[in-house]
């Protein structure tokens, strides 16, 4: 990075997972997109990612990650009580704001004390913060759990430029002001330097929340940016889609392994065609939903009955939050309803696979699919759908994708598009897409795979922090304006 300071990441979970053996705690990096875009800039401008490490305080998980932590950037844990994972991660964060910012309000449990938990938590955060950064570093913020931390740093006079990057949907002003602290959400983000959205939508969103729940917000439109100014101060938003390390997906997914490996697949499925769901359980994903569709189709055309199988692989997630285990017992109820009404001897129409996939199996699991089914009822942007063109080299699988993941803005040349409420609309783009003929299949994929390799996550780490630090010459250019 070209500038003076050094980059401060923060987000609720540090990027790494504790893993306790006979022999003691060893800390494991995550992988993914994200961790792999950020760490070399990371390491390039030096600096810290502080994170909750996922586990509670121990001396030695402190000192294993101190030994993690290089001459260049160290890992920061702040370790939560159990009553703050109790009320500020899977109350107000995973009761309330992520139901909400999915336009699922009736989800949410507006509790008092999760909000205060949140307030808290965002002030522990700051602390960590305060502890590591100094004046000139970048401080870049990562997602709804921490919306207030700018606002708590700027209180104790910390000027650095602070960045935040929201992940998830930005609702419409009908369902954001549902939330009793909607105006104190939209004056901490207003704290920070620089907003990032994942898409056009969520920011024309957030903009008409602003005008909707504060007074004397003003926007100013210039270039792709726009500059939002509310009692004298300025802040900067624009539009940032994530996405993949496209390079890297693409050229593991062609290694000899993998592709034995995707062939072994559609064996032990005696080459039907497959389709393929693969998601964290989270009621958001429309796995039920999406099995109501594959049901209809079934129904609705009887020669396909042993001639397709659905694989669905769900990574469990948030189980302790009642909602999840609902959304949890919906799926296996309709796995099985729909395996004992269907299914017989050599045929299971639905394969249903409760747990992460190591990498290399994900990536054969792309390889053999006729078809990716990413049917969330609302994403900020869905990487599997992204993930899943970087591996299909063969220009091969069709894609059909809700028209309300972020990756449809997209993704939408390539994707045949469906809403996912519309059981009978999806079961019928299933049936166009499993009798695709190769030509259209090509077509559509090359679009997608152009679009995803141009605009990959190196892109968008750039684009991101360039944005933030050039904002002194942005904010010239907009008083002039
Ligand atoms: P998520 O909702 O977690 O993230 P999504 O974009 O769907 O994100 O990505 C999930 C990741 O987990 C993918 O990389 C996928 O390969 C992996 N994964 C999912 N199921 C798996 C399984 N069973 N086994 C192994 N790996 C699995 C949030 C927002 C999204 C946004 C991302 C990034 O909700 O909308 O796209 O952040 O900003």
């Amino acid at each position: 990075m070209n500038h003076e300071g050094r980059l401060i990441l923060v987000s609720n979970r540090l990027p790494v997972s504790v893993v306790r053996s006979s022999n003691g705690v060893e800390i494991q990096q995550s992988s993914g997109g994200l961790v792999s875009a950020l760490l070399p800039l990371l390491k390039s401008s030096g600096g810290c990612w502080i994170g909750w490490p996922g586990a509670d305080y121990d001396a030695e998980i402190e000192s294993e990650l101190q030994r993690e932590s290089s001459a260049e950037f160290h890992l920061q844990p702040v370790f939560l009580s159990q009553s703050e994972k109790q009320y500020f991660y899977d109350g107000c964060c995973n009761e309330i704001l992520w139901p909400l910012f999915h336009d699922l309000q009736s989800r949410c449990n507006f509790d008092p004390l999760y909000w205060s938990s949140y307030l808290e938590v965002n002030e522990t955060f700051a602390d960590a913060v305060e502890r590591s950064a100094r004046r000139n570093d970048f401080i870049w913020v990562h997602d709804y759990h921490l919306m207030l931390l700018a606002d708590c740093l700027r209180s104790r006079g910390v000027r650095s430029r602070m960045a935040y990057f929201h992940h998830i949907p930005f609702p419409p002003p009908d369902v954001f002001e549902k939330l009793p602290w909607r105006a104190e959400i939209l004056r901490g983000l207003l704290r920070f330097s620089t907003l990032g959205f994942q898409t056009e939508r969520d920011r024309r969103n957030f903009f008409a929340c602003l005008r909707r729940c504060l007074s004397g917000v003003q926007i100013k439109k210039i270039g792709a940016r726009f500059l939002v100014s509310v009692e004298g101060r300025h802040t900067e938003a624009a539009t940032f889609p994530i996405s993949i390390d496209y390079e890297r997906l693409a050229c593991d997914s062609v290694s000899p392994e993998i592709l034995a490996e995707a062939d072994q697949i559609r064996r032990d499925f005696s080459d039907r065609k497959l389709v393929l769901g693969v998601d964290r359980l989270d009621y958001t994903k429309g796995i039920p939903e999406r099995l109501i569709a594959f049901r209809t189709l079934l129904e609705q055309r009887p020669e396909l009955r042993g001639q397709v199988a659905l694989v669905q692989v769900t990574v469990p997630s948030r189980e302790q939050i009642p909602k999840y285990q609902e959304c949890k017992i919906a799926v296996e109820r309709l796995v099985s309803e729909i395996n004992g009404a269907f299914g017989g001897p050599g045929w299971a129409p639905v394969t249903y696979i409760h747990r992460s996939v190591p990498y290399n199996r994900l990536l054969a699991l792309y390889r053999a699919a006729h078809v990716a089914l990413v049917t969330p009822l609302k994403d900020g942007m869905n990487l599997v759908a992204k993930e899943f063109c970087a591996a299909r080299s063969d220009e091969q699988g069709v894609l059909v994708l809700s028209e309300f993941a972020g990756a449809a803005v997209e993704l939408r040349r390539g994707a045949l598009l469906v809403n996912p409420y519309d059981f009978e609309g999806v079961a019928s783009a299933l049936h166009e897409a499993l009798r695709m003929p190769e030509f259209q299949q090509r077509i559509r994929m090359q679009a997608m795979r152009r679009m995803v390799q141009g605009s990959d996550v190196y892109r968008w780490c750039k684009n991101c922090c360039g944005q933030a630090l050039f904002r002194d010459q942005f904010q010239v250019a907009a008083q002039s304006a």
